[in-house]
């Protein structure tokens, strides 16, 4: 708990600060020099759309042409998805490809993070909007594992939506039997797109949910999240069958990150995140207490419990338990909370 509450203020400090270079950055109209020798006093907005090592490059609000920039001091852990002021260099540097200098981050709307190699909770990408949980048939759909994305994406205010690739090798029994068992994610209103990155089954009612959005696909290795993003984007050239670097938690540090664009012909814009980082996304850093935010209809019955401690498992008038009775929970959900509960650590 204390760590927790220390990792709090210290976030809230970083933000003060960064809030504060902000509007100072917008006041300032002089031109200020930086290690980088001067930049122009014009701030520009940008987006951080590819990030390898201390290479950063932005996509300009205004204009959306790409600027490969360096990161000013004391921002630190800027990741693909934030938003940032940059000023432009008036002078070019020995490094020929960098054209300015990110002088300000933006406050994140949402943000994903994942522990380092020394256990610190690092932000690996900042304003998402959507999570897509893929599945499939093999490796087998996993509800334990689809309830543990959707505690991650509900805690991280992530709007969470479930996939299950490969159709194309289902029989229609056999798909049946599949949406039968995702018929309970269906029935608390997340949304379930059946697709195949092989065959393309699917690939325009994703289009259509990725529009406007940014968004990041997650899952078990092996379900086809590189074959589905190159099916998206068959010049992003990602690889199929990629070793999981999960194990190796060092490597991260220094593994690209990238922001895509997908236009339709609807010329609606659709964005993915997508760095190794990102797809092992999972739950970190939270307490006992935090896991019923993250089973949205088990939330609501809770209120009902009479004890303000209710572990709902065998309380008199405890609210799930009750919901279990008359059919509105369903008793895997209950399961898999519990076994949540029972596997997160309390600080
Ligand atoms: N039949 C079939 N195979 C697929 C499909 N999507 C991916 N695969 C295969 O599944 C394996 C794992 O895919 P990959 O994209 O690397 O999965 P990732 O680990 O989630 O990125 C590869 O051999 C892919 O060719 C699909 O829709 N249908
Ligand atoms: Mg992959
Ligand atoms: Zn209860």
């Amino acid at each position: 708990m204390a760590k927790r509450k220390l990792n709090r203020r210290q976030e809230w400090r970083i933000q003060k600060i960064q809030d504060e270079r902000l509007a100072r950055s917008k006041n300032k109209q002089q031109k200020i020099s930086d290690k980088y020798g001067q930049l122009e006093a014009d701030l520009h907005r940008g987006t951080i759309v590819s990030h390898f090592g201390a290479t950063l490059d932005i996509e300009d609000e205004a204009t959306g042409e790409i600027v490969r920039c360096a990161l000013r001091q004391n921002i630190d852990a800027i990741v693909c998805g934030d938003k940032i002021v940059w000023q432009a260099l008036t002078q070019l540097t020995d490094d020929e490809q960098l054209k300015g200098v990110i002088t300000a981050l933006e406050k994140r709307k949402t943000v994903l993070a994942r522990p380092d190699f020394t256990g610190q909770m690092k932000p690996v990408a900042a304003n998402i909007d959507q999570l897509l949980i893929v599945t499939s048939p093999v490796p087998e759909l996993n509800e334990g594992l689809v309830d543990r994305y959707l505690v991650a994406a509900e805690l991280s205010h992530i709007k969470p939506v479930l996939l299950l690739n490969k159709v194309d090798t289902l029989s229609a029994k056999q798909q049946a039997v599949l949406q039968q068992r995702l018929q309970v994610y269906e029935d608390i209103g997340y949304p379930i797109i059946y697709t195949s990155a092989k065959s393309q089954h699917g690939m325009d009612t994703l289009l259509s949910q990725l529009e406007n959005k940014v968004s990041v696909f997650v899952g078990q290795s092996g379900v086809g999240k590189s074959s589905l993003i190159n099916a998206l984007l068959p010049d992003a050239n990602i690889k199929e069958g990629e070793v999981s670097l999960a194990t190796n938690k060092g490597t991260h540090t220094t593994s690209v990150s990238r922001l895509y664009h997908i236009k339709n012909a609807n010329h609606q814009q659709a964005s993915l995140i997508d760095s190794p980082g990102v797809r092992e996304f999972g739950l970190w850093d939270i307490n006992k207490e935090d896991v019923i935010h993250g089973f949205i209809e088990l939330h609501d019955h809770a209120q009902y419990c009479h004890f303000r401690d209710c572990k709902h498992l065998n309380e008199p008038n405890c609210g799930l338990l009750k919901g279990l009775e008359d059919g509105t929970i369903s008793e895997q959900r209950l399961d898999s909370y519990h076994r949540i509960v029972d596997s997160v650590e309390d600080k």
